[in-house]
């Protein structure tokens, strides 16, 4: 079942004047963010979203794994990274036509933004790397904007990708600096900051969020958000998931995140970086539809849609579409920005 798109009326626009953006955000203030009283904290982010993004659109964004399984890093959460006993099997990787067929498919669902993400600690030059620029390069004749998530890069690697088309790059910091080693020892936190400099200093957009739920502290996910709004500028889009507990993986035996932890996390996200499209993620599974949409009023716009995220299940498209109706949101006509 497809969207009908509806352009954005008056009353659907910004309704106040944009807060000031800061990148100066101490951590001290992220935490007393963080710790307000929970309609508190929902009230400002709600009143930052209604003055910084159109009201009631959500962007819709579908994920293929385009490489799937067998990589080199020993993220804990990750069930693709060879390191653990549950991997999944490695696949060879999508062919061109494969990849085009299932972004028609999802663009023709409602989708504005499609991501191809790969099982690889980095790029590495070669066929397999022209194969995903010619990817890009497909999607974005589709008309999608185009997102792309292969591990680390070079200038040069950066380059290609921006001059092939791509308008995004995801690559998530995961957690705070502090907690970092403790959830993977195969690449630093630098690594990874040293990699989104790159795509920033190229011009693709950057996406960059993190993980909740892998035994990480209240001061972590600050600091985490810290890292995040302290970038100058901000990412143009911000995911924040919740730890997908897959069996075989080292966090697997973890409790449940409290779906009001994400609420506060994308609240504060969004009161931190009002004019960048927060991602409500991996997750929502398991979140029920009233805090799905309690996340969507405190400042999430965007989330990922279609019925598989990369190994892992996500709702089926259905529903998300009945979740939208239902609350009288609706599917972001275009994506020009973020
Ligand atoms: N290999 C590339 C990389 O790590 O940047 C791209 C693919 S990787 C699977 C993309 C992101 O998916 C990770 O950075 C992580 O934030 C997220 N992710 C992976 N497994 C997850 C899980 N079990 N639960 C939630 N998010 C997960
Ligand atoms: C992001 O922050 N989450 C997505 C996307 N960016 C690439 C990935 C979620 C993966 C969940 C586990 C899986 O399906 O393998
Ligand atoms: Fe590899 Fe990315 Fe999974 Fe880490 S998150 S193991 S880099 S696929």
């Amino acid at each position: 079942m497809g969207y009908k798109r509806t352009p954005m009326s008056d009353a659907q626009a910004p309704a106040a004047t944009p807060p000031a953006t800061r990148h100066d955000w101490s951590k001290a203030e992220i935490r007393a963010l963080y710790d307000l009283p929970l309609f508190d904290l929902v009230d400002q982010a709600r009143a930052v979203h209604r003055a910084s993004q159109p009201a009631g659109e959500v962007q819709l964004c579908t994920l293929l794994s385009v490489k799937t399984g067998g990589c080199e890093e020993d993220c804990g959460y990750c069930p693709q990274s060879s390191h653990h006993a549950g991997s999944v099997e490695p696949e060879r990787m999508l062919g061109e036509a494969e990849v085009l067929e299932a972004a028609g498919r999802a663009r023709a669902k409602g989708a504005t933004r499609f991501c191809m993400g790969a099982a690889w600690r980095e790029v590495k030059e070669g066929p397999a790397f022209d194969r995903v620029l010619d990817m890009i390069r497909g999607v974005k004749q589709l008309g999608l904007e185009t997102c792309c998530t292969l591990g680390m890069l070079t200038d040069d690697q950066a380059a290609r990708l921006k001059a092939a088309g791509l308008d995004a790059y995801n690559h998530n910091l995961d957690t705070s600096r502090e907690h970092y080693r403790s959830i993977i020892s195969t690449r630093t936190f630098d690594d990874r900051m040293a990699t989104l400099a790159r795509v920033r200093r190229v011009g693709i957009h950057v996406c960059t969020g993190g993980i909740i739920g892998m035994g990480e502290s209240a001061d972590d996910r600050c600091g985490m958000l810290h890292e995040l709004a302290t970038l100058d500028p901000h990412p143009e889009s911000v995911p924040i998931n919740a730890l997908v507990r897959i069996e075989g993986t080292p966090l697997a035996t973890l409790p449940p995140i409290d779906p009001l932890d994400l609420v506060r996390m994308i609240a504060v996200a969004r009161i931190l970086m009002p004019g960048s499209r927060v991602r409500l993620s991996a997750g929502r599974t398991d979140l029920p539809r009233e805090a799905q949409l309690l996340c969507l009023y405190a400042g999430a716009n965007s989330i990922f849609y279609g019925d598989r995220l990369l190994t892992t299940g996500n709702p089926a498209e259905e529903a998300d579409v009945e979740l939208l109706r239902d609350a009288g949101l609706r599917p972001m006509v275009s994506a020009p920005s973020p």
